[in-house]
C-alpha cells in the first residue's frame, strides 16, 4: 500500500513539474512557421471570409467565443452564463431570467464543452450547446442569431463536466456530474461518502423542431467522478460512453487517493434501452428543484420556470442498460471514432492509450462474460473489450479527435504534443509539439460521422513566451495545424479568450446561409414596444415610470423627460426602429447601476434606473451608429420626492 502511494505521488509530481515549466527551449516552432507557403495557408484577404467557424469555450468567462479558420480572427463573444456589459446581456430586464437557478440569480459560470446539433450523424449548424460546471446547467445557443436562447439547470449534480455532447440526431444532449454528491442533497458527514453519494448522468431531450430542452431521465450511478463523455454513432448509436475516475470513492487528497486503482472505468450506457423503459412508465419521479429558462425571440424576453421533479432511474432496474469497461489509470478523454467502433479512453497516468472495441463489447455482453460487478453494474473483462493500445505514445494523454481518414490525434499534456496515430494498427505516424501543455484539440466536424480533416487546432493551457507579455497572466494560446498531409504542419498561433477547454468547429456555409440580419419589427410582441415616434410615451404607475422610447438614426423619442421624482423606479423600454443589418443603437443614463443596453434592429430592451440624486441627467447612445451619433442624446429631469413637477415628455419641441 505504502509503495503504491509513493509511486503515485511520484507520477503526480512529474505531472506537476511538467505543468509548470515546460517552456524551455524557447518556442522551437518559430523558424518553421515563417515560410511564405505557410503564411498563404492562413491568409484570408481583406473582405474575404474564412472557410470555417470555430466556437471556442470561454471556460471561466462563462461564455463562448466565435473564431474564423484558418485566419484565427475572433468575430464575437457570445454571453452564455455571464452578465455581459458589451451587449447589456443579463443586465436588461428581459434577459435577467436567463441566469435564474434554484440557488437564485447566478451571474457567472464555467463553460467547457460546446457541441453542435446533428442530423443523421452530421453537423447541421442549427444550435450549439455548452455546459456550465459550477452550478450545473446546459445552455443552447441559436446559430441563427448567435444568442443564448435556453438554459436548463441540472439537478442532483455537481461540477457538470462530462457534457454537453449530443447524439446523432440531437435526440439528447447529455450532462454528467463530475462530483458525486448526496442524492437528494442533505446534511451528512463527508466521510460517509463511500457507498452513499451518487453520480447522476442526465439525458436532456431536445425537441426536433424547436430545440426545446427537457430532462427526460437521470441515471443514478455509483459515487464515482464522471469526467468526459461521447455518444456512440453509426453502429454504436443508442449508446453513450462516460469516463470515470475516483472509482476509489475517496473524499480527500484525491491527487493521491483517487490514483490507487490500476483501472477505472468507462461507463457504457444504452440510452435507447432506458428510453424505452421510461416511455413505458419506468423509473420514478423524484422531487427536485431546477430552473428552466427560455428566451422568446418575439417578445425579446426570457421567462424562468422552476421545475419540481425529475425522473430518475437506478441502473439495476434496467438489466442490460449499463456496463463498465475497465480503463487504465484515471481516464480523462472518452472519444468515439467516426465509425462508432472504437472508444478511446485516455488514462492520464497511463503509459499507453487504451482503445475499446464496440463490437467486442457487444459480444462480451452477449456471452455474459463479466469480471465482476460494482454496485450491481456488470464489469466486463479488460481483454474482452480491448481493440488495441497505442504503446507509449507520450505523457499525460487527454483528448482524441479523428480526421475521417482512419487517423486519430491525441493531445499529451505533460509532453506537450499532438500525436497522430492509425486506428486499427495503433502505430504512431507523426508527432508535433504544442506551445505549451495542450488540453483539448478540435477537428472541424469532430464529434460526428464526418469530420473534415483539413485543419486541427490545439488549445494550450500555458502560453508563456508565445506573445507579447501582458503582465502575470496571458490569454491561452491556440495553434492551428494543417492535417491534410501525412505529417501535421503548424500554421498559426492565435490567442483565445478565457480558458478554451474545448471547441466545436464546422464549415461556414450552413451557418452563414441561415444567419439572421434583423428582427422584424412587425413580429415584435414585446409588451412595452413602441413602433413609431408617435407611439413614444411616458406612463406613471405609482412610483414606477415606464418610458416607451424609440431610437432611429440619430435621435431618441422622447429626448426630454420631466416629472421624475426621487424614489421612482424608471424603466427605459427602448425599441430600435431600424430595419437595416448591423445598425444597433445603445442606451445609457448617468448613474445607472446596470450596464448600457445594445438594442438590435427591431428589438425592444429595458433598462431600469433608480435615480439617487436630484438634477438633470443626460442619456446617450453608446454605439457609433451614424455621422450624428454624437448628437444622439437627451435629458431626464429628477425632482425632489415631494415636488409637483408634472410628468411630461417631448422630442423636437420644448416642454411647456
Ligand atoms: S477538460 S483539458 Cu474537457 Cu474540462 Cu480536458
Ligand atoms: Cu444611435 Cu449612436
Amino acid at each position: 500500500m505504502k509503495k503504491i502511494l509513493k509511486s503515485t505521488l511520484a507520477i503526480v509530481a512529474v505531472f506537476a513539474a511538467f505543468t509548470s515549466c515546460n517552456n524551455s527551449g524557447k518556442s522551437g516552432g518559430k523558424s518553421g512557421a515563417l515560410s511564405s507557403n505557410i503564411a498563404e495557408k492562413v491568409y484570408v484577404a481583406p473582405g474575404e471570409h474564412d472557410s470555417h467557424y470555430a466556437f471556442i469555450s470561454g471556460g471561466y468567462s462563462g461564455n463562448l467565443t466565435v473564431y474564423g479558420l484558418p485566419s484565427g480572427r475572433m468575430f464575437k463573444e457570445i454571453p452564455v452564463f455571464s452578465q455581459f456589459p458589451t451587449s447589456g446581456y443579463r443586465y436588461s430586464e428581459e434577459t435577467k431570467p436567463m441566469l435564474n437557478t434554484s440557488h437564485g440569480f447566478i451571474p457567472w459560470g464555467d463553460s467547457h464543452h460546446p457541441d453542435i446539433s446533428q442530423t443523421n450523424g452530421e453537423i447541421d449548424g442549427r444550435f450549439i450547446f455548452i455546459n456550465e460546471n459550477n452550478t450545473p446547467r446546459i445552455a443552447k445557443i441559436d446559430l441563427k442569431t448567435f444568442e443564448t436562447t435556453e438554459i436548463i439547470e441540472v439537478p442532483n449534480s455537481a461540477g457538470n463536466h462530462s457534457s454537453s455532447f449530443v447524439t446523432e440526431n440531437t435526440e439528447y444532449v447529455v450532462a454528467g456530474t463530475r462530483f458525486s454528491v448526496p442524492v437528494p442533497q442533505r446534511d451528512m458527514p463527508i466521510k460517509e461518502y463511500k457507498g452513499n453519494f451518487q453520480g447522476a448522468l442526465s439525458f436532456i431531450s431536445v425537441a426536433p423542431e424547436t430545440g426545446n430542452m427537457d430532462i427526460k431521465f437521470q441515471v443514478l450511478m455509483p459515487g464515482f467522478n464522471y469526467d468526459i463523455s461521447h455518444p456512440g454513432r453509426g453502429k454504436s448509436h443508442g449508446w453513450f460512453f462516460f469516463t470515470t475516475y475516483n472509482t476509489e470513492e475517496a473524499n480527500t487528497l484525491l491527487e493521491v487517493n483517487a490514483s490507487q486503482n490500476d483501472k477505472d472505468f468507462i461507463a457504457a450506457i444504452n440510452w435507447k434501452k432506458i428510453e424505452e423503459y421510461v416511455n413505458n412508465g419506468g423509473g420514478k419521479m423524484m422531487p427536485a428543484e431546477y430552473a428552466h429558462n427560455v428566451y422568446d425571440e418575439h417578445t425579446h424576453t426570457a421567462t424562468s420556470t422552476m421545475k419540481k421533479e425529475v425522473r430518475v432511474i437506478n441502473p439495476t432496474e434496467v438489466p442490460g442498460a449499463v456496463y463498465f469497461l475497465p480503463t487504465p489509470k484515471s481516464p480523462h478523454g472518452c472519444d468515439v471514432d467516426p465509425s462508432g467502433e472504437y472508444i478511446v479512453g485516455n488514462g492520464k497516468l497511463s503509459a499507453n492509450l487504451t482503445v475499446h472495441s464496440f463490437s467486442k463489447m457487444l459480444k462480451a455482453i452477449e456471452g455474459e462474460k463479466f469480471a465482476g460487478e460494482a454496485y450491481g453494474i456488470p464489469i466486463l473483462n479488460f481483454e474482452d473489450v480491448l481493440a488495441g493500445s497505442v504503446e507509449q505514445p507520450g505523457l499525460g494523454p487527454l483528448h482524441t479527435e479523428f480526421d475521417g481518414e482512419g487517423n486519430a490525434y491525441t493531445t499529451f499534456f505533460i509532453s506537450s504534443e499532438v500525436v497522430k496515430w492509425k486506428l486499427g494498427t495503433w502505430e504512431v505516424i507523426d508527432r508535433k509539439p504544442t506551445y505549451y501543455s495542450v488540453g483539448h484539440l478540435t477537428i472541424p466536424g469532430g464529434n460526428s460521422r464526418k469530420p473534415q480533416g483539413k485543419y486541427m487546432f490545439a488549445m494550450n493551457k500555458i502560453t508563456k513566451d508565445r506573445y507579447l507579455p501582458t503582465g502575470p497572466e496571458m490569454e491561452h494560446s491556440a495553434q492551428l495545424y494543417d492535417i491534410s498531409g501525412e505529417k501535421m504542419e503548424l500554421l498559426l498561433d492565435f490567442p483565445t479568450h478565457g480558458e478554451p477547454h474545448y471547441a466545436a468547429a464546422m464549415e461556414a456555409d450552413l451557418v452563414k446561409e441561415r444567419s439572421q440580419k434583423i428582427y422584424n419589427l412587425e413580429e415584435n410582441k414585446h409588451p412595452y414596444a413602441a413602433f413609431s415616434d408617435s407611439d413614444a410615451k411616458v406612463v406613471r404607475k405609482g412610483n414606477e415610470v415606464h418610458i416607451y422610447m424609440t431610437t432611429i438614426r440619430s435621435h431618441f423619442t422622447p429626448d426630454n423627460i420631466e416629472g421624475i421624482k426621487l424614489g421612482d423606479k424608471v424603466f427605459f423600454h427602448v425599441t430600435n426602429l431600424e430595419q437595416d443589418f448591423d445598425v444597433p443603437h445603445g442606451f445609457a443614463v448617468l448613474g445607472q447601476n446596470t450596464s448600457e443596453l445594445l438594442v438590435m434592429p427591431g428589438q425592444t430592451k429595458t433598462s431600469v434606473w433608480e435615480p439617487t440624486k436630484v438634477g438633470v441627467w443626460p442619456f446617450y447612445c453608446t454605439d457609433f451608429c451614424s455621422a450624428l451619433h454624437q448628437e444622439m442624446q437627451g435629458y431626464i429631469r429628477v425632482s425632489p420626492k415631494n415636488s409637483d413637477v408634472p410628468l411630461k415628455w417631448s422630442m423636437g419641441e420644448d416642454i411647456e
